[in-house]
């Protein structure tokens, strides 16, 4: 039996993406809530200036699937498929609602007091994102988001709030979701509005060592109120292959795949890597430090490396070739033409998430946990209410497949969740069309439909492999 007898088997959710209920119970705005679906949501993350002044016919935030109100029947579901598990998020407006108060929201700490409760009912242990992707849009408006330095102070006040609040219910906590997303979606990772004619690398590395500041001091509170409690820190992760076998390429896929394991050298090593200085040099950067940062850093590093892993992406250096990168696998990326794609183009390697675990197992020697992987798709509700979505199963099964193999390559690995166990909104489409979860979900991308939940063809087939400890795949 390769995987260890507690392996923690569940699936994952983001609160902007499911709870809904955006200005029930004292909750303040998040980023996220002024974002639309589909194809001006995209125009909206990449200038979000435009986003902050326009008014959408739709906002998949607002209701969503309504997770506040049926979190219940939802965690009774998952317990039915045998989770061990429930990655979730806290509502950081929920909380603070501008984000700058003193005092937290007692009605928002009520709301994941139940939802705790609910999963201890059931034994599922609860994974806990302090924050994905939803800064209240008080710290962005009034603050500019993560390029000030005060954001530390307001994401510690929250990481300390919920961290007392929750002890002995919660033992896993991620700090920050994708912490390398801050590259590729500023807006999404830090607040971050961009300005014409400054240096984008220059303000987003910034935000990004605050952010690293942030995530060092909510470990150390962690460690306080409980020592028992475990901090991973969470990266988009997916190797950068070389386009082709000239050293040119390799070299590049090396320093791209740097780039990305930047913040989680930061927070695995406790310190700058050493090629920082070159890759700053380059980029133009100079990072202003107070005393005692490199301190914090170096003392409270993570104890696990939680990952998400939907595809491998590729590399040339060059500028040609790349000029055909196409957007597809999330992070810009060329096409493998050994790999097919979804119907949203993410392209499907479930061999790179062997490689993927392999290398981060290598460099951190640190166990690991995929928090996110999964297929988005159409699925169609059928005359018997469910979804016959065996290209689900089938990308499930060759992942696992994969996830067990790196775990015989020697990598120690603490659990598995799938990304939207639950139909919910799309991080970056805002659609509903595009469905990850176990559970079908009534709801379309305008928002109309019961929110009735039903199950598909996969829940049945994940209970078994939960049962069987991924024995019967
Ligand atoms: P959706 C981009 C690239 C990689 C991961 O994504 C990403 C994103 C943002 O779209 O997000 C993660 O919903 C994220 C989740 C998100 C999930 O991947 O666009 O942590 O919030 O829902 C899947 O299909």
């Amino acid at each position: 039996m390769p995987l260890k007898k507690d392996f923690l088997w569940g699936g994952a959710v983001a609160a902007n993406q499911c709870e809904g209920a955006y200005l029930e119970d004292g909750k303040g705005l998040s980023l996220v809530d002024l974002l639309p679906a589909g194809k001006e949501r995209w125009e909206a993350l990449m200038e979000p200036k435009k986003a902050l002044t326009t008014t959408y016919s739709h906002y998949p935030s607002h209701e969503s699937i309504d997770f506040y109100h049926r979190y219940k029947e939802d965690i009774k579901l998952f317990a039915e498929m045998g989770f061990k598990v429930f990655r979730l998020s806290i509502s950081w407006p929920r909380i603070f609602p501008n984000g700058d108060e003193t005092e937290p929201n007692e009605k928002g700490l009520a709301f994941y007091d139940n939802v705790f409760d609910e999963c201890a009912k059931y034994g599922i242990e609860p994974l806990v994102t302090i924050n994905h992707f939803d800064t209240p849009l008080g710290l962005v408006k009034d603050y500019g988001g993560w390029r000030n330095r005060k954001l530390i102070d307001f994401y510690v006040k929250f990481a300390e709030t919920v961290l007392h609040r929750y002890k002995g219910k919660v033992k896993y906590w991620l700090t920050f979701n994708e912490i390398n997303m801050i590259l590729h979606i500023p807006f999404f990772g830090a607040g971050l509005i961009l300005e014409d004619g400054e240096n984008h690398d220059q303000v987003k590395y910034q935000a990004a060592h605050y952010q690293l500041v942030a995530s060092s001091l909510a470990t150390k509170i962690a460690k306080e109120v409980d020592p028992q409690i475990q901090i991973g820190c969470m990266l988009a992760a997916g190797e950068i292959y070389p386009y082709t076998c000239h050293p040119n390429d390799m070299l590049k896929a090396v320093k791209e795949n740097q780039s990305q394991y930047f913040f989680i050298d930061v927070q695995s090593r406790g310190y700058y890597p050493s090629y920082a200085e070159r890759l700053f040099k380059e980029l133009g950067v100079s990072l202003e430090m107070e005393e005692g940062d490199r301190d914090i850093l170096k003392r409270h590093t993570v104890d696990f490396i939680s990952f998400s892993y939907y595809s491998s992406r590729l590399t040339s250096a060059d500028p040609e070739v790349n000029n055909a990168q196409k957007s597809g696998n999330a992070i810009m990326t060329l096409r493998n033409p050994h790999l097919d794609a979804t119907d949203w183009g993410w392209q499907i390697d479930p061999i790179g998430l062997r490689v993927t675990m392999n290398q981060l197992w290598d460099r951190y020697q640190k166990p690991l946990f995929i928090v996110e992987n999964g297929m988005g798709a159409v699925d169609e509700l059928n005359e018997n209410n469910t979804v016959d979505d065996d290209y689900r199963i089938e990308y499930m099964r060759d992942h696992l497949e994969q996830m067990i193999e790196a775990v015989e390559d020697g990598v120690e690995l603490m659990g598995y969740t799938s990304w939207g166990c639950i139909d919910l909104v799309s991080a970056g489409s805002g659609e509903m069309k595009k469905r990850y979860g176990f559970i079908y979900v009534d709801r379309d991308n305008e928002g109309r439909g019961t929110n009735e939940r039903y199950k598909k063809k996969s829940f049945n087939w994940y209970k078994q492999v939960i049962e069987s400890n991924g024995e019967k795949l």
